[in-house]
């Protein structure tokens, strides 16, 4: 098989349509992947969309109609086999294409690859072909008005419903309107006279250690008459060694190897190794000729959803089982990396990656409002042991279900799955992104209707996500299915089934988050809060000082979240003196941001407390991205710059951890009284190891009185069960006292607790501070922090408790790679902190309560 790219010496222009009949065509160079944005900004033609308010300036460019064109020779050779074929990997979205004056198809589904018989029609000279891209605005409105007219929604404009382009162009809560047009994936030619059309791979890990492997292949070809040919068949490990082959295999014969223990399993990270394997097949002809090869990356897992009866508590688990080890997912939301997609280059998505493992994450969720992501993401998720849940891609919408859309949403589906399935990250599909929590917001799902037959219901999409999807799933993969993130029990928000999306800190009824326990849900897939990204960021979005300030314009415009100023003041208000100031800003919503997020995954995974009680198992932050620059729930912005928090979750995922509650407890004298009380502030104190060997530990715990100095210390020796949470201890905080009327104000006592694994007494391994809750009533002493820089490692002391410590390179440079940050310090615990880049320059800092704000 012969493939040619057809990736360069494209033209474009704007084309005159019926809603800009005016236009005149000015052609301009280009090659694909591309779309009409980045070549306009690239020759200067509009500014840069993510500026300012320049967003607003390129809404035209929606709902005007494109042409790319391209002329190109072909070798006689391939003319003359027995197949040509265009293979379009990608059309964003309504494209009508001609070859040589010819129409060869039109497309309405960006999700969709198209392999196109032009046989008869390529010439081996000046071939001509033409992708004329309708205004994609324009186009879902038509199929909106004539499929059923505009339905319910969150985020967008109703007509993005009606077309199978990603969501988040229509704009979202975090992403600007900006919806592309063009080629977003790869062209190719093709000519062949027999290919290797489909393998389909079916391993199995079996036993009790989950240590036997068995291998299952079929195979398609392109043509029927495949009985001239075999298949020669390899499995290599990744240093090249063979582990089986076969060098004559049928090709309708199902390949079936039992592999014993000739290989390994591959783990989620923290759990073991990720071993991957190639499959190569070769396509013979009875000669022997290779006409065709493929190889596929192969691995061996078992992935399983356990949903089973949990002791002492409502409702069941929702816990992903991998190779027989119950893992608590900790982890993030993935939404596009750019609002252009096309700029993606080659290593972002890796660097993505690797961002969430210095995170100590082991989740992304495929958020159903992008896209099914690059290869390289998901390549990147195999190799690092990086699960992945997928939505199929619908969101926040009553989506309208028609034969038409159906059959194409159908094709997707198998297409997205037949690509994805052989990833052994990817462990779950889900139907969609809250379209079960928005039709119950209206009052359209209806939980007693099981009948099946759903298309001509008040939710017509139910047939999408439950007949449909379910279908093309069991048929093609192994993959566990869930009709909806969230979905499960009663309802969408069900705390005790299936998943839910933990919105009533921020949105819904704004909780504070010192209620996250209470918010918890069996696996927690979506929650967040907003944090403004590094100053860096902030400036690349104007180069206006004057509005460099929350309230100014080019600010709101960028942040998207509906009453988000309401918000973050609440928030902030709530728990902090703070000022308005940009750089303070900044500082106050990421150290609210950071808190607020780190409490969830603490007080979460202290709920996976072990087989049959795995009341949590699994906490994804919304969102671990940005599209563009912005403020937004990311933990980490469009630069790929951590915030604060990404440091703070980092703390609460490592594999081990220890974690602190306090809370006030009030008895009255008797019931009679009202004014007779004794308040007690009662603490808990517990450790989490994801390992999966008991651990034995001991715990510091260490109070320090912020108004008299006064220090209490308590040791405890624990051992720590495999892969779940212990309880080490429960009573009255240390040195604090007993308060009987409220004008009696509590001791502001901080407490850490210090972990040192019994087998390393000299290292501390995991550190938390439990501080008097709210800050804003706390009067700070100065701490006597001392920072000494060293090269590129930064060493920091304090002879008072410190809150929050942000580090950054002074004046402004550029950044270091920090490998801490919001750090809470306390006297005698002295912290390093590695700054890669920071090569000896001066560091600057603020903490809560430093005088700066
Ligand atoms: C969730 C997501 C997104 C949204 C986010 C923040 O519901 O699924 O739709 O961006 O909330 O509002």
């Amino acid at each position: 098989m012969l493939k040619s790219p057809l990736l360069e010496n494209w033209e474009f222009s704007q084309v005159s349509s019926e809603h800009s009949p005016d236009v005149h065509e000015s052609w301009n160079p280009c090659s694909i992947p591309t779309s009409v944005h980045v070549e306009l900004k690239r020759l200067g033609k509009i500014p840069d969309p993510y500026k300012d308010l320049n967003e607003w300036k390129v809404q035209w460019i929606q709902e005007a109609d494109w042409v790319f064109k391209t002329q190109f020779d072909v070798d006689e050779a391939q003319v003359n086999q027995k197949h040509v074929d265009l293979l379009f990997e990608g059309l964003d979205t309504y494209c009508t294409i001609t070859l040589n004056g010819k129409e060869i198809a039109t497309t309405d589904n960006m999700f969709l690859s198209h392999r196109i018989d032009v046989k008869g029609m390529i010439k081996a000279k000046s071939n001509q072909l033409e992708l004329h891209f309708k205004s994609p605005w324009h186009e879902a409105s038509k199929a909106e008005a004539e499929n059923g007219g505009p339905k319910p929604l969150w985020n967008g404009a109703s007509n993005r419903l009606y077309s199978r382009k990603a969501q988040y162009g229509w704009g979202w809560d975090w992403g600007p309107v900006m919806m592309t047009v063009g080629p977003w994936k790869a062209i190719n030619l093709e000519t062949y006279d027999i290919r290797l059309d489909e393998i389909r791979i079916d391993d199995s890990l079996t036993g009790e250690a989950y240590d036997h492997a068995k291998l299952a292949a079929s195979f398609t070809l392109s043509d029927t008459d495949a009985e001239a040919h075999q298949l020669e068949i390899t499995l290599k490990d990744a240093s090249g060694q063979t582990i089986r082959t076969v060098r004559d295999h049928p090709v309708s014969e199902k390949l079936r190897w039992d592999l014993g223990k000739d290989v390994k399993a591959w783990y989620p990270r923290g759990y073991g190794d990720q071993p991957l394997y190639d499959l190569e097949v070769q396509l013979k002809n009875s000669g022997g000729d290779v006409l065709d090869r493929i190889t596929k990356r192969v691995a061996f897992r078992s992935a399983k959803v356990i949903q089973e009866p949990l002791e002492g508590q409502e409702g069941t688990s929702f816990v992903f089982e991998i190779n027989g080890i119950r893992v608590f997912c900790g982890g993030s939301n993935w939404i596009p990396a750019d609002s252009f997609l096309t700029e993606i280059e080659p290593g972002r998505y890796r660097a993505w990656v690797d961002l969430l493992i210095r995170g100590n994450q082991n989740m992304l969720r495929v958020w159903g409002g992008g896209v099914y992501e690059a290869e390289e993401l998901y390549d990147a998720c195999d190799e690092n042991g990086i699960l992945v849940w997928q939505d199929f891609m619908f969101g926040c919408g009553l989506y309208p279900s028609y034969p038409k859309l159906n059959e194409s949403i159908k094709l997707e589906a198998e297409q997205a799955v037949r690509r994805l399935r052989d990833h052994p990250s990817v462990v779950i599909f889900a139907g969609n992104n809250e379209d079960y929590a928005l039709a119950e917001s209206i009052g359209v799902m209806d939980y007693k209707d099981n009948s099946g037959d759903y298309m001509n219901s008040k939710f017509p999409a139910r047939h999408v996500y439950e007949v449909l999807l379910p279908e093309v799933v069991d048929r093609l993969s192994n993959i566990f299915y869930h009709r909806s993130s969230p979905y499960g029990g009663k309802d969408s928000s069900d705390q005790t089934v299936g998943d839910i999306h933990q919105w009533n800190v921020w949105h819904g009824t704004q909780e504070p988050w010192s209620n996250w326990d209470k918010l918890a849900g069996r696996f927690v897939s979506e929650f967040g809060m907003q944090g403004y990204p590094n100053i860096r960021t902030v400036k690349e979005w104007t180069d206006d000082k004057s509005q460099l300030f929350p309230q100014s314009r080019i600010s709101v415009n960028h942040n998207k979240a509906d009453g988000f100023e309401r918000r973050l003041e609440l928030y902030l208000m709530e728990n902090f003196r703070h000022s308005f100031d940009i750089p303070s800003y900044i500082y106050y919503t990421q150290i609210m941001q950071s808190e607020c997020l780190s409490a969830a995954y603490r007080l979460w995974r202290r709920s996976f407390k072990g087989r049959g009680r795995e009341y949590t198992a699994g906490a994804l932050v919304w969102q671990i991205n940005d599209c563009w620059p912005c403020v937004s729930w990311a933990i980490a912005d469009y630069y790929l710059r951590p915030k604060p928090t990404f440091f703070t979750i980092a703390r609460e995922l490592r594999t081990y951890t220890v974690g602190i509650t306090r809370k006030d407890v009030k008895t009255h004298r008797d019931s009679s009284t009202s004014a007779f009380f004794e308040i007690k502030e009662e603490m808990e104190l517990w450790a989490c190891n994801s390992s999966v060997n008991p651990i034995d530990v001991e715990v510091v715990l260490e109070t320090f009185n912020l108004n008299t100095s006064q220090r209490e210390q308590k040791t405890f020796n624990a051992q720590l069960q495999p892969n779940a949470s212990t309880e080490i201890w429960s009573g009255p905080v240390p040195s604090q006292p007993i308060r009987t009327d409220h004008s009696q104000i509590p001791e502001p006592i901080v407490i850490q607790a210090r972990l040192y694994l019994s087998s390393a007494p000299d290292k501390v391994e995991a550190r938390y501070s439990s501080w008097p809750e709210p800050y804003k009533y706390l009067t700070f002493p100065e701490p006597g922090l001392k920072i000494t820089v060293k090269g590129d490692e930064v060493v920091l002391t304090c002879e008072k408790p410190v809150k929050g410590l942000v580090l950054d390179v002074k004046g402004g440079g550029d950044e270091a790679i920090w490998s801490d940050q919001a750090l809470d310090l306390f006297p005698g615990d002295e912290q390093k902190v590695e700054a890669k880049g920071l090569g000896g320059r001066d560091v600057t800092f603020r903490y809560l309560g430093d005088g700066s704000a």
